[in-house]
């Protein structure tokens, strides 16, 4: 596959709800939709960093210098044979996993186009639609957190994650179980506690959640072991597992029992795929995260959770949720918590081209010469 050219369109899209987390409020994402050209085919990503370096260190404004003047210019013109060999020539280049996934989750749309086949076959994938759950961000009150999560059980999701931070955490979280006693439920605190906090954490372990993602720092495993000592809680890693080297040493030093994979953090598909099979060899589950991508990127996440240790309800609920008007053609939706996998060829899924060029604030189009 020789790829003749390469697209990058920055756009903003309005959320449909304020999402507030630990590390702040978004009511937008802020998303680079890139295009592969190759042999009459085209292959699609979109970015996933915060607009600030707020959750990881990667910024939109970072992705769009490193794609434009260093990334996509090496793999240009080049043949590239698979996503390995894809790999072979941005390797060298350390970290900004999620600026160098754009590039090779672009590659797979692209290569999978070119076999004739969906992404999750490629993969070998085991499942046609996976489970699903929702992510809720920090309410105004009890009563409204109490309220979005009967919502979100009657319309089937299987597993309601609360965001959480010191000063709103076990007592909302007492509520919620007290109002759904049978209900799956998890919290993520995106690393706002410390050692400091483990008798919060020890008081959540009568409100039975699933686990705890992510409490301490984002480059934390080892007090995150101290912690999964002390409570009978699992731990779930989120920010701190950016590599399968880091899902290997963390596992290894019992710093959690579940990973929550985004393909995205860990640099993309064939990443991805790694930490499922390390995962696989401790016997423990994963489940698909969520950046709360639009489309493209809803899609690429929908593919990979086909992977058989993808049993627990990931976070990729119906694109509708999200967003008055996605910017892909297809109807990305949940029903009875259940989502389907696109089935056409690559990632299956169609940008709504005018649409996009409406939004962009920027755009940049490479050509090999
Ligand atoms: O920590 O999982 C997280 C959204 C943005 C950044 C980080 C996280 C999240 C979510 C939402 O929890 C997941 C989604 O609905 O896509
Ligand atoms: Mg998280």
């Amino acid at each position: 596959m020789r790829i003749e050219a390469a697209e990058m369109k920055l756009i903003t899209l309005p959320l449909r709800f304020r999402f507030e987390t630990s590390f702040g409020v978004q009511t937008e994402r802020h998303i680079i939709v890139l295009t592969l050209y190759g042999e009459g085919l085209e292959g699609y990503a979109e970015t996933v960093m915060e607009h600030t370096p707020h959750y990881r260190e990667e910024t939109i404004a970072g992705a769009w210098a490193l794609l434009e003047e260093l990334l996509i210019p090496q793999v240009l013109g080049k043949d590239i044979a698979n996503p390995e060999a894809l790999w072979a020539h941005i390797r060298n280049f350390r970290g900004n996993k999620m600026t160098k996934a754009a590039l090779e989750m672009a590659f797979w749309d692209l290569w999978c186009k070119s076999l004739g086949q969906p992404l999750w076959k490629v993969l070998g994938g085991v499942r046609e639609e996976i489970p699903v759950g929702i992510s809720l961000g920090i309410e105004p009150s009890i009563e409204a957190t109490v309220e979005k999560v009967g919502k979100g059980l009657e319309q089937g999701y299987k597993r309601i994650k609360l965001k959480i931070k010191p000063g709103w955490d076990v007592k909302m979280l007492m509520a919620v179980r007290e109002a759904y006693p049978d209900a799956n439920l998890t919290v993520d605190a995106n690393s706002a506690y410390t050692l400091n906090h483990v008798a919060t954490f020890k008081a959540m372990d009568a409100a039975g959640l699933d686990y705890i993602e992510q409490p301490l720092a984002f480059d934390d495993i080892l007090d995150h072991a101290k912690l999964q000592a002390a409570i009978s809680t699992s731990i779930c890693l989120d920010e701190s597992i950016t590599s399968p080297e880091d899902a290997r040493k963390a596992l290894e030093i019992g710093a959690g029992r579940v990973i929550n994979l985004k393909p995205a953090r860990v640099g993309g598909i064939l990443a991805s795929r790694k930490i499922h099979d390390i995962t696989e060899s401790y016997g423990l589950p994963v489940w698909m995260g969520g950046m709360l991508e639009a489309g493209i990127g809803r899609a690429a996440n929908i593919h990979v959770a086909t992977l058989p240790m993808f049993v627990k309800p990931g976070d990729t609920s119906s694109a509708s949720r999200y967003w008055e008007e996605d910017i892909i053609e297809e109807a990305l939706e949940a029903s009875g918590g259940m989502m389907a996998v696109p089935q056409a060829p690559g990632l299956g899924v169609t940008p709504k081209r005018e649409f996009i060029d409406r939004l962009a604030l920027k755009s940049a189009y490479v050509a090999s010469s």
